[in-house]
């Protein structure tokens, strides 16, 4: 069984307060889909801020290097590869780092793209920067629609070693949204129907994301953010660039559009009314409760006891909507990592099957999932990790499209 850190007095304060939250809270109609895919009217329309996951973990082949990836503008299909596989030269892609063991953040990383502008097989240029560490330029990996995709182009920064991808991938999430949904209906209306989820069709599986993938030295990190306790924390973030704002101040020049750190938090459990709030939120709104009477309003509508509300509130809110990592916890395996001990949410590694692990809970801790168990190609065994890009089939052949 996954044990939880932080288990405590502060997490009983934390249930009380949310039982009291509840009892004066409406009770929206949720609507469940992907991890953060479409998770809200502002990032659905706009795409190319609109985070699908977000990652960290280990590398499996090198302990000593921290992984942090983050997915954007899902359902990119593979005879269009090579003109939606581009990066958005007017929006942040920030990786927020919180080192402390609170809900505040304490550095940044930020990637831009310059412009497509010169061909459709020039790369772009992703330039990486932040505070701690001078920007440094890497050129993309452009898609095609070849039988086989490109290699990813790998570039290691030599100042700092921290490498950078930046391409299409297949996406690497796995789940069944249609069954969940009826699934879900069903328990709401009072009828659970465990054979709604019975279809195992990965709603996710032929369709493609932009990726972007940093693997950072543990060592170099440490040297320049202490991280407290081995605990790293990271938020995925958006922003479309404000105009009026030279670019010399890149990270002061965003509107925020999305945000993600826990999957299928937005997704899942907050109403659709608060989805844009919640995703131009920060953890701290978070951890100050900004959220926590619609979160358990809905857990207590899907039967979801106190004990396991609070599992649930101290992985996702109590310390703020933030993924974190034991760094001291070894990560081993294929394809970015298999060992149980270091499954999400120690993290999240590309193969976890995070859907079934928050059902887990929400079931009280009874064995619950969406029948779709893992992704639908093969992870890469090293950086970035990311399986290939689905490239279009030949005639006869199937898309694995599983709609
Ligand atoms: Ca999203
Ligand atoms: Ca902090
Ligand atoms: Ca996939
Ligand atoms: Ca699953």
């Amino acid at each position: 069984m996954l044990r939880f850190r932080n288990r405590s007095k502060k997490l009983s304060a934390w249930i009380t307060l949310f039982s009291l939250i509840f009892a004066t809270c409406f009770l929206p109609t949720p609507k469940i889909g992907a991890a953060d895919h479409g998770d809200a009217p502002a990032s659905s329309n706009d795409r190319s801020c609109d985070i699908a996951d977000v990652y960290l973990f280990l590398d499996p082949n090198d302990n000593s290097k921290v992984i942090v990836g983050m997915t954007v503008q899902g359902f990119i299909v593979p005879a269009e590869a090579a003109n939606f596989g581009i990066f958005d030269p007017n929006v942040g892609y920030l990786f927020d780092l919180e080192t402390t063991g609170d809900a505040v953040p304490d550095q940044q990383i930020e990637v831009t793209f310059s412009e497509k502008a010169t061909s459709a097989t020039t790369p772009q240029t992703a330039y990486v920067g932040s505070s701690f560490f001078p920007t440094f330029s890497a050129p993309t990996t452009v898609a095609n629609l070849n039988p086989t995709g490109p290699d990813p182009v790998v570039t290691t920064d030599p100042a700092t070693g921290i490498s950078v991808f930046a391409g299409l991938v297949d996406d690497p999430f796995f789940f069944d949204i249609p069954g969940f949904n009826r699934f879900v209906a069903s328990v709401l209306a009072s009828s659970p129907n465990a054979a709604a989820l019975n279809r195992g069709r990965d709603s996710f599986a032929g369709y493609n994301t932009l990726a972007i993938a940093l693997s950072i030295p543990i060592s170099y990190l440490q040297s320049k953010v202490p991280v407290v306790g081995n605990s790293l924390g990271v938020v995925g973030r958006t922003g479309r660039r404000i105009p009026t704002v030279p670019p010399a101040a890149p990270r002061l020049g965003y509107t925020q559009v999305d945000r993600m750190g826990i999957p299928a938090v937005n997704v899942a459990l907050i109403p659709f009314a608060r989805k844009n709030e919640y995703n131009r939120a920060l953890p701290i709104n978070d951890a100050n409760g900004q959220f926590a009477g619609d979160i358990v309003s809905l857990l207590r509508r899907l039967g979801t006891n106190d004990t396991n509300i609070g599992v649930l509130a101290s992985v996702a809110v109590a310390k703020g909507d933030i993924l974190r990592l034991n760094l001291g916890q070894p990560n081993t395996g294929s394809g970015g990592g298999t060992n149980a001990a270091a499954a999400f949410p120690n993290g999240r590694r590309l193969g976890d099957d995070v859907v079934d692990t928050i059902l887990f809970f929400i079931a009280n801790q009874n064995k619950l999932g969406d029948n779709v168990n893992s992704n639908d190609v093969p992870f890469r065994n090293q950086f970035p990790f990311f399986g290939a890009a689905q490239q279009p089939r030949d005639s006869g052949i199937d898309d694995n499209t599983r709609n």
